[in-house]
């Protein structure tokens, strides 16, 4: 069973001590606290332990934070509130998984951002959009359908690490996922708030912007027809019988194909209005999807540019939108690629709050079967300036204007939960970052490794340090310098350099004999505009773009010479070789980690690991060939193009 609870229970799992054993009270508030600590000790909790852990909470510490004083014989771990308690027990046991010494001990911590969230893409059939990992935790049939104790454990790896809202349900809603908020499937979906409750994690339902129609009978879902206003509030108010803490609802309106305010003449705002008045009594709030686009566009058509779309939807729109509407952004104008810049909506508005929505589930980042640190990109993102002197980090707290984070979950029902088992570690370095942006991705993968594997040096290095390197080898055998896409039509895996490039969808790289890129500067597209003046001029001038985002916003000629004196064609052809060479050295590091682990984990990354170098070699052969007979330009280093 060992094994089996090592995938199963993942960063949780059985702690070994072999000094201590532990005396678990508390006071009255410490009920759940105490269950829990005593769960996690495992056989190490006695009642005649030699160290005794005291539980409290006490209100001059803030609500979710908590503080540990340690003494050689006994532990104190108090909570501003039954929650922050928990999350104290929590920090207690990853200390003692990666064998930190807890004697003498003293820290205190609390969340940077109150709303801590994951999106799970689940359908209710079962299946889950841009899933990577088995099947629904939640669904099946049309039906809620669960396993109790495996939700528990679910509960409880997502409160070790602070995530304290959950959607379950896709964004992209349909009739039957629809009907969550109606009487026939709110009793289950109760059954799963009250799992989640005694976690800290509350419930967030999608919900479908034509529910008034399907659901109602009702002709229209015009938002400014009071009969609509009339059934949002009714549905609410039965939502709230049943789940009273509800956190409140998720929209995607008026984008890929959902229904919205737009297909009526009315605005995002307008269309939000209803919904949030509708939750205002039950202090509920709506995250509002700002992923709108064009999604009908002619390739020939240079004028549009799918990336100015969303701030030109929205930023007109600050202030009129009810107190309680998110407006919830994709970190990046694209959509989750391996590289873009940040959306310039986010920190923009100056009346409206914001959540950040990043994306863990790896649909464009090698679909868990890639290794690929998002912590390492996210980096980034939150050091994505907003001014000259001012980062995205630095407007991220629940004071400011990004008072949220989300996340597209990377979970299902796979064994240890991610598919590829190194992938949990993005789900962790993402729940962190949400307690707390500050932290490096250097700390969060070390962290993750020593919960997961143990702190022995000989391994924590190598492994860290291949997690680290993992985004920037995928990369390389990527579409490249920040041209994004050149994936498989529809699943997103694997290299098709055209895949999209005649659609419909935006996303095109123009490539011709001659240039490759879109010139989305203010002679161009003028998406560049969209920025603050620092950020815009970083981004327009070709000597200030930063290199790897050389072709989102600019079109460039193939020989043209890059910084460190290479032309653009031949960094296609290196990158791509070293790429592949990045993911041979990967598989040499975790093939000499082999003891350091139980069997079946290494070798089910391993097989992973097979899977990769097959992507990577095909990647390497599709663009390199493509780019060579486009422009007959020859590899100055004379290797030969598999295709
Ligand atoms: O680009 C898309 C993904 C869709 C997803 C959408 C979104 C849930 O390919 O699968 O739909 O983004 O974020 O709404």
């Amino acid at each position: 069973m060992k094994n089996r609870s090592f995938m199963y229970q993942a960063w949780l799992g059985d702690i070994e001590n072999k000094t201590q054993t532990f005396k678990v009270v508390g006071d009255s508030t410490a009920d759940f606290a105490m269950e829990e600590c005593k769960h996690g000790l495992g056989n190490l909790a006695t009642d005649n332990g030699n160290v005794t852990v005291n539980l409290a909470t006490a209100e001059n510490l803030p609500a979710e934070g908590f503080s540990i004083v340690g003494k050689p014989d006994d532990i104190t771990i108090t909570g501003g509130d039954k929650i922050g308690l928990l999350y104290g027990v929590y920090k207690f046991l990853a200390l003692l998984r990666q064998n930190i010494d807890t004697t003498n001990i003293s820290l205190n911590d609390k969340p940077t951002v109150d709303k801590r969230i994951l999106n799970h893409w689940d359908n209710i059939d079962g299946s889950i959009e841009r899933g990577y990992a088995g099947n629904s935790l939640f669904f099946r049939n049309d039906q809620l359908h669960f396993d109790a104790d495996r939700l528990r454990d679910y509960a409880r790896l997502l409160a070790s690490v602070g995530i304290n809202q959950i959607c379950l349900n896709n964004v992209n809603v349909y009739l039957e996922s629809a009907k969550l908020i109606t009487e026939e499937k709110l009793p289950d979906l109760a059954k799963v708030a009250d799992i989640f409750r005694p976690f800290g994690i509350r419930l967030i339902i999608a919900v479908h912007f034509e529910s008034p129609v399907l659901l109602g009978g009702i002709k229209t879902a015009d938002p400014l027809d009071e009969k609509v206003a009339e059934w949002w509030q009714n549905a609410t108010k039965t939502v709230y019988k049943y789940i009273p803490d509800l956190v409140g609802f998720l929209m995607k309106a008026d984008s890929e194909f959902r229904s919205g305010p737009a297909s009526m003449g009315r605005t995002q705002a307008e269309g939000a209005r209803p919904i949030a008045k509708a939750l205002k009594p039950f202090g509920g709030v709506i995250y509002w999807r700002c992923f709108i686009y064009n999604c009908m566009q002619d390739w020939r058509d240079t004028e549009t540019d799918r990336p100015k779309a969303a701030y030109d939807y929205f930023y007109p729109l600050d202030g009129k939108f009810e107190d309680n509407v998110i407006l919830q952004v994709k970190h990046g104008p694209s959509d989750f690629q391996v590289r873009e810049p940040n959306s310039p909506l986010l920190g923009a508005m100056q009346h409206t709050p914001q959540n950040m929505e990043l994306q863990i589930t790896q649909e464009y980042t090698g679909q868990q079967k890639d290794l690929y640190a998002l912590a390492v990109q996210w980096d980034e993102v939150l050091e994505h300036p907003i001014t000259e002197t001012q980062t995205t980090r630095d407007i991220i707290g629940t004071d400011n204007k990004i008072i949220a984070l989300s996340a597209v979950a990377n979970v299902g029902d796979d064994e240890n939960w991610t598919g590829h088992l190194l992938a949990q570690a993005n789900l962790y370095a993402f729940a962190r970052l949400a307690w707390n942006p500050k932290q490096t991705p250097k700390q969060l993968t070390q962290e993750w490794i020593a919960c997961t594997f143990g702190n022995n040096l000989k391994l924590l290095e190598p492994l860290t340090e291949m997690i680290l390197q993992s985004r920037a080898v995928y990369e390389k055998y990527n579409a490249p310098l920040g041209i994004g896409w050149m994936v498989n039509i529809h699943h997103h895996y694997g290299p098709s350099v055209d895949g999209y490039e005649y659609m419909k969808w935006g996303t095109y790289h123009r490539a011709d004999t001659k240039e490759i890129g879109v010139d989305r500067t203010a002679a161009g597209t003028g998406y560049t505009t969209q920025y603050q003046p620092y950020v815009r001029d970083m981004y327009e001038n070709l000597t200030t773009c930063p290199q790897d985002m050389l072709l989102y916003f600019h079109r460039l000629p193939y020989d043209y010479k890059l910084k460190e004196g290479k032309t653009l064609i031949q960094h296609i052809y290196d990158t791509h070789f070293e790429g592949v060479e990045g993911v041979e050295e990967f598989i040499k590091t975790w093939d000499s980690l082999k003891d350091f682990m139980p069997q079946v984990a290494h070798e089910s990354v391993k097989e992973r690991f097979v899977m990769q170098l097959e992507n990577a070699k095909e990647w390497r052969d599709v663009v390199n060939s493509y780019f060579f007979r486009k422009t007959g330009i020859a590899d100055e280093k004379g290797r030969k193009f598999y295709l």
